[in-house]
């Protein structure tokens, strides 16, 4: 093991190389384990690649030019045109001999900071669903405890957590004893962090006398750190050959979907997706296009206004595909796109944000909060990988079925938040009942007037409700779990 003083020596020279070493001015005054803890920080960022990012896009902003030529992209419909019917059926069919088989791995990100909900912890610890309060990670887990029971199979779940919240993740596991599942079928990693940047100098920031200001280099960094933490050889030892990438904050999500895992192998595709059509013009999703004949998500935010309100002649909105960040990956793909890892060339690109970002000066030893944006942060983002597949499909479902997201503090008018999910999950649960003949009550607007929670270890899809004796109807204002 190397002593302070050599590890003193070699993050000098990194930081000097890229003209960072302000992080060590204050080394001096530091106690040892404050001094090891900002050695640990400044020997997990990959240095040279900071020095690049200065030039590209701290110190120039990317020219992020959008293309002329966009078109909506194709998908497949929620509900197979006649001419599809054969397809479909195929398809459920192999997606679910490859569940069966253990071809398929679940992989949730989860390395976000969370910092629009305001929840003190992993957000998957975070209370989801409307009666039992099952955290995310219990919602995800349940799903994946019944697919084991209806495939009789074993699945692996990855879970990409960040060094600032991986311990507490695992916590969180611990804490609800693997909430059911088996320890060995779970594993987690942890992605990159990339550190903020003063706009004006493109110095790195501190966040404290031995810390930096880092942060998690964006979901698009779950494909690099699966293949640096060796996650991806693990998997693919174990025979894994697709991966069910969903994100952690979708208690409706469908970790596994049979037919959406038909439709892509059939396909061959390297990369697919999920989308729902969008509620609104302005719904703050990403939009599935077509750009020079290749799948493309452009970010709700790039999309110019007059392309987001287009109509059809069928009123529908013409760019209408909303991402939903939920993706089938080939192992393969994750491993071809990772091979330029090490010369430093992953094939993603870094998308630039101007945040505000606490900033500690270490002169006045104060830390400042800065009024407006002072700092440029950096992230890769899980779609960008799209355009580069030989071949990519894109799938329709049903928004009530599988999305409502938590991303924001309940709040009047505020969405995806904690009140909007639980009124979706609720409705959703309502759909199943009463398509298996249950009175449920609704008031005079049509609202569902009960609570009702439906677990994923009882049912991940309606069908899985046939077997069960439920009540004929719903008291009005009881709650009723399933
Ligand atoms: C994302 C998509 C948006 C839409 C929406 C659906 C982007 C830029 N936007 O919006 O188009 O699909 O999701 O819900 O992706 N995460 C990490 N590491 C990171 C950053 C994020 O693991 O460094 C995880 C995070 O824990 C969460 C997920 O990625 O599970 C989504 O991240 P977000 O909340 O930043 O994305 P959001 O909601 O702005």
């Amino acid at each position: 093991m190397l002593s302070l003083a050599d590890r003193y020596t070699r993050a000098q020279r990194s930081l000097c190389d890229v003209d960072q070493d302000h992080l060590l001015d204050h080394y001096d005054k530091l106690e040892d384990d404050q001094r090891n803890d900002l050695l640990e920080q400044i020997e997990s960022v990959d240095w040279p690649a900071v020095g690049r990012m200065v030039k590209t896009h701290v110190r120039s902003k990317p020219v992020v030019k959008l293309p002329s030529n966009i078109e909506p992209a194709p998908w497949y419909p929620n509900i197979p045109t006649e001419a599809l019917q054969d397809k479909y059926c195929q398809a459920e069919q192999l997606g679910r001999q490859l569940v069966s088989d253990e071809k398929v791995a679940v992989f949730t990100v989860a390395g976000g900071q969370g910092t629009r909900l305001g929840w003190n912890g992993p957000k998957g610890g975070f209370p989801a669903t409307p009666i039992r309060q099952t955290p995310l990670f219990g919602c995800l887990a349940e799903f994946i405890g019944k697919v084991q029971e209806k495939y009789s199979c074993r699945m692996l779940w990855y879970i990409m957590t960040s060094t600032m919240n991986h311990e507490d993740t695992r916590a969180v596991f611990e804490r609800h004893e693997y909430f059911g599942l088996k320890p060995d079928q779970i594993q987690f990693f942890a992605q990159e962090m990339v550190p903020a940047f003063k706009i004006s100098s493109g110095k790195v920031l501190m966040s404290g006398p031995d810390s930096l200001a880092l942060s998690p280099n964006g979901h698009g960094g779950s494909l690099k750190a699966l293949y640096t933490s060796g996650t991806l050889a693990d998997m693919q030892n174990q025979g894994v050959e697709q991966i069910s990438y969903t994100q952690v904050d979708n208690p409706l999500v469908r970790v596994i979907d049979p037919l959406f895992i038909g439709l892509h192998c059939l396909d061959g595709a390297q990369m697919s997706s999920k989308m729902v059509t969008k509620a609104n013009p302005q719904e703050r999703v990403g939009v599935f296009c077509l750009v020079d004949g290749k799948v493309t998500v452009i970010e709700y935010s790039d999309l110019p206004v007059e392309l987001a309100e287009q109509r059809l002649e069928n009123g529908e909105l013409r760019f209408g595909a909303g991402s939903i960040a939920i993706h089938m990956i080939r192992s393969d793909y994750v491993e071809s796109l990772s091979r330029g890892t090490e010369s430093g060339q992953f094939g993603l690109p870094f998308h630039r944000a101007e945040k505000k970002v606490s900033e500690y000066d270490p002169h006045a030893q104060v830390l400042i909060e800065p009024q407006a944006p002072n700092a440029v942060k950096l992230e890769m983002f899980v779609f960008d990988a799209l355009p580069m597949c030989k071949t990519s499909i894109v799938y329709q479902t049903d928004r009530l079925e599988e999305f409502a997201p938590i991303k924001n503090c309940n709040g009047p008018g505020v969405e995806d938040c904690l009140s909007t999910s639980q009124v979706l999950q609720v409705e959703r649960a309502c759909r199943w009942l009463e398509a298996k003949g249950v009175t449920v009550p609704r008031d005079g607007n049509g609202h569902v007037n009960a609570v009702l929670e439906i677990r994923a270890s009882t049912a991940v899809e309606q069908s899985d409700l046939d077997e069960l004796v439920l009540p004929g109807n719903i008291d009005p204002g009881s709650s009723v779990l399933v």
